[in-house]
């Protein structure tokens, strides 16, 4: 890892609303916004500012179809977002994610997205997908920016912190 850039990737099942997380987080265009119509099917990517870092960050494609993109897109990560759609609630695709992220051994955040329609318990959340509390679990709307940097924030103190 060079200094001050870190490489963070969110995934998440089809729809979760990961496209629209990194354009609000950013507040950019994305540099690349890998999709038709509206589904992703390669991935996004967008390069911003926080505090001394510089973020590389993408969004993988939910569609179990390319879901070979998330190998590739993991390789040489930092830290991951994993994000839950508040509305659909934990799905075995969430559990499968989960295991992926573990098995890359970096730092994770967990992000239960949609929270303006639909509000659920990080401690529900914890429970069902059986994480530790070290992870930190945060109700955000992508939509809103409702609790976007406070994510990247908590990542970034968790990855900080491993180094
Ligand atoms: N209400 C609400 N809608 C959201 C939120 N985030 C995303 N959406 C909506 O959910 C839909 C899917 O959003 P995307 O950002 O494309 O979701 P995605 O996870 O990137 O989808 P794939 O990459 O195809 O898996 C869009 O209609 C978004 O406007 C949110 O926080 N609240
Ligand atoms: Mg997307």
């Amino acid at each position: 890892m060079s200094e001050d850039m870190l490489k963070v990737v969110v995934f998440g099942a089809l729809n979760a609303g990961k496209t629209t997380f990194v354009e609000k987080l950013s507040g950019q265009k994305l540099f690349l916004k890998g999709e038709f119509e509206s589904i992703t099917t390669s991935f996004d990517f967008v390069q911003m500012k926080q505090g001394n870092f510089l973020i590389h960050l993408f969004a993988s494609p939910g569609h179990r179809r390319f879901s070979f993109m998330w190998d590739t897109l993991a390789t040489g990560m930092d830290g991951a977002i994993l994000l839950i759609d508040s509305t659909v609630g934990i799905t075995p695709v969430d559990h499968e994610l989960i295991k992926f992220i573990l098995n890359y051994d970096v730092p994770y955040v967990i992000a239960v997205n949609k929270n303006d329609i639909c509000s659920l318990k990080p401690m529900n959340i914890r429970k069902e997908l059986d994480i530790s509390d070290e992870i930190p679990v945060i109700n955000t709307s992508a939509i809103i920016n409702q609790n976007l940097v406070n994510v990247l924030d908590n990542l970034i103190r968790t990855i900080t912190e491993k180094i």
